[in-house]
């Protein structure tokens, strides 16, 4: 029989790294039949955490699939990583998937990376479910966890399930308790609810009944009257309610013992959205945004590409229109308009997958051998729909470091491992820089490019060795210097003449470099004139500071002399070598560095050690934001100070604080760095 998109339902686990995503898909996985045993994170044997890197340090980095089948209904699960080093891959998924549930551990409460996935939810309008987890714990509090998530993100926040301390779960809903074994075996029986919770069962329901029926007017109406609000008409108005984000559910479990699981898994059955309640998804048609429905011709956007090392490359797409059967041999890449050869559709479960031969709108599927399709790419058919859906956006890399090969055959294979390796993490960028010449390898921290380099070793056999890049100093001057330079050379045969007098004057920061010529009366001839100007440009790239690239000033050259005989092109740059050396060194030379804008978001408690610590990186405090608890504090420091933030913000605040960084300009290196600097630099050319 063939599928439908009402029966579809896609989410994705987020929440905090260690807050029990991994964990829930795989009691999930177990309590829907499709595992006879459940996994643990910490024996690195769970189907969502599959990879060599995820086994090894015991975390999600990748967002993973599963696929099931339960009570008639396609589900498509992805479980996010929680570390602020993969964000990338979290905001992808969120963007993908139908509902956002956001897992909120019962002891700990909201956490930064909570905050990044509601803030990435609302982005996307996404509807959220929130789940406070690990209610066994010693100290859970699921009343003060519900308090932290009102109070912190929204009062649309209200209780579902209600946990009967570490054994079971009430259904407001329902009216019903589901008492669990403690073996974690998943068995459970159903009771009335304890006389204990009636009250605050019943007081749950009421709210959810009130909001719900602002839905409906008429029910509204009814329901003000004092009238009874049939569950039929219930279950109806709350679904709206949840896909119009008017409320989010707060449902509780605790995955590692296997309670409350069962109840979470009818909520996504009978709640969470279809690709039909989502409606409409918006995209490009040329200048024209359009709404796309379900009932459209096929098209889908790539939201993630992975490399298998057997089954070669994996391209996972998300289906928002029409469907499409794998027979079909063709597949059309809207963004690049090519054509490519479509050879199945997989539906994914960790590293597992079992091909299908129809996909339709609301699946999450994934294609294999893909050539050209990238992550943030619209797929269609080339008969059929024209349209782009927006590109996926990453987080800008806030870690850098310069790799160099280890050896000549890890240098030959650099390029090709580094190309696989940036296809599969967009938020990885790899570039040269033009005036450090270092391999600048940037990421989202520090564990997010040491996996990236212990992937390149293991898969691709390349070994790099790590370095702290350099800052890309430049030379500026200060004040206006004038300086001749004569070149002058009578060694037998054909002499060497030339004489300029050059003028540098200082320009606003930005401006970059200017060249007049102010030659009267022909003291340097018109033909010799450019080579002055080549010269100029050729020498600045070095400058006699530190042998950093000069910027921001203007050279005029307003006299000079020549030789009949003697003068050449060759020996007018010369000249302009020497006017020029002379010249900077007597223009007051000051180095300059980048100023990055820096934001850092931290809970409450730490801002005053982060301002402090900004304080002795030569940091400018801009301004604060509070957002709930967390603090966002905004300032302007060197580059040369930020190399290892990643590093020390994650100690400093026991992995509890985020941050961006933006460059902005350059500022003048105040005059002891400075020397310390210029001294470096000029023992590093002794050495050479
Ligand atoms: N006490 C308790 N521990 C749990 C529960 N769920 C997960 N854990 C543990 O919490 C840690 C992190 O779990 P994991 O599922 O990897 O979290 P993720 O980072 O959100 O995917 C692991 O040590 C799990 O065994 C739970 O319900 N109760
Ligand atoms: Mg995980």
């Amino acid at each position: 029989m063939a599928r439908l998109s009402e029966d579809t339902r896609s989410f994705v686990l987020t929440g905090h790294g260690g807050s029990g995503k991994t964990t829930l898909a795989e009691a999930v996985l177990f309590d829907n039949g499709n595992i006879s045993r459940m996994g643990r994170t910490e024996t690195g044997n769970t189907v969502s955490d599959f990879s060599a890197e995820e086994q090894k340090r015991q975390i999600s980095i990748g967002a993973s699939l599963m696929t099931l089948e339960r009570a008639g209904k396609t589900l498509f699960m992805l479980d996010a990583p929680g570390f602020a080093d993969f964000t990338g891959e979290m905001s992808a998924a969120i963007r993908v998937a139908d509902t956002t549930v956001i897992l909120v551990d019962a002891v700990g409460g909201v956490e930064v990376q909570t905050n990044r996935a509601w803030d990435c939810a609302k982005e996307n309008e996404s509807p959220v479910v929130f789940c406070v987890s690990r209610i066994d714990r010693e100290n859970a509090n699921f009343d003060a966890v519900l308090a932290d998530i009102k109070e912190q993100f929204t009062r649309s926040a209200l209780p579902v399930f209600l946990p009967i301390g570490s054994s079971g779960v009430v259904d407001v809903l329902k009216g019903r308790a589901y008492v669990y074994t403690a073996d974690g075996s998943g068995k459970f029986t159903e009771q009335d609810v304890p006389a204990d919770m009636a009250e605050a069962a019943a007081k749950a329901k009421e709210a959810l009944v009130e909001a719900a029926v602002e839905m409906d007017d008429d029910l509204m109406e009814k329901y003000l009257e004092g009238a009874a609000v049939s569950d039929g008409d219930l279950k109806r108005v709350l679904r709206a309610a949840i896909v119009k984000r008017r409320v989010m559910p707060v449902l509780a479990c605790s995955a590692a013992m296997n309670v409350g699981v069962h109840q979470f898994l009818d909520f996504v059955v009978d709640y969470f959205p279809s690709p039909i309640d989502r409606g409409p998804v918006k995209a490009q048609k040329g200048e024209e945004t359009v709404e796309v429905e379900a009932g459209a011709p096929f098209s889908a956007l790539c939201f993630k590409v992975m490399v298998d090392p057997f089954v070669g490359k994996l391209s996972f797409i998300r289906v928002y229109s029409g469907s499409l059967s794998s027979e079909g041999a063709s597949i059309y890449n809207v963004k690049k308009g090519e054509e490519e050869r479509l050879s199945s559709f997989r539906f994914i479960t960790g590293k597992d997958g079992k091909d299908v031969k129809e996909v339709i709108a609301g699946d999450i599927v994934a294609i294999p051998k893909l050539q050209s399709t990238k992550v943030g790419h619209t797929l269609a058919l080339k008969s059929g729909a024209q349209w782009l859906f927006p590109h996926i956006e990453f987080p800008a890399p806030v870690y850098s470091v310069a790799v160099v090969a280890k050896s000549r055959a890890d240098e030959d294979k650099l390029g090709g491992a580094i190309a696989r390796t940036l296809e599969e993490d967009r938020s990885l960028t790899f570039e040269k820089n033009a005036e450090t010449r270092d391999n600048i390898l940037s990421g989202m921290g520090d564990m997010h490019i040491d996996i990236v380099l212990a992937k390149m070793k293991e898969r691709y056999g390349v070994e790099l060795d790590v370095r702290t890049p350099q800052v890309p100093y430049r030379e500026t001057i200060k004040k206006t210097a004038e300086a001749q330079g004569k070149h002058k050379k009578q060694s037998g045969g054909h002499g060497q003449y030339g004489d300029v007098s050059i003028r540098y004057i200082p320009l606003e920061r930005g401006a970059g470099f200017e060249f007049v010529d102010k030659i009267v009366g022909g003291a340097v001839p018109k033909n010799y004139i450019p080579a002055v100007e080549k010269g100029l440009r050729e020498y600045m790239v070095k400058g006699p500071l530190a042998g950093f690239p000069v910027v921001d000033f203007k050279a005029e050259l307003y006299y000079g002399s020549y030789h009949d005989v003697d003068s050449s092109e060759m020996s007018f740059k010369l000249a302009t070598r020497l006017s020029f050396k002379k010249g900077i060194m007597d223009a007051s030379p000051v180095l300059l560095e980048p100023i990055m804008n820096a934001a850092v978001t931290v809970p409450d408690k730490y801002m005053g050690d982060v301002m402090g610590d900004f304080n002795s990186r030569r940091g400018r405090i801009m301004g604060t934001e509070s957002h709930g608890h967390l603090q966002v504090v905004k300032a302007q420091v060197p580059l040369a100070e930020m190399f290892r933030y990643a590093i020390v913000l994650r100690s400093m605040t026991s992995g509890q604080g985020s941050f961006s960084m933006e460059y902005s300009h350059y500022e003048e290196v105040p005059g002891d760095i400075a020397k310390k600097v210029i001294a470096a630099h000029k023992q590093e050319e002794e050495e050479e």
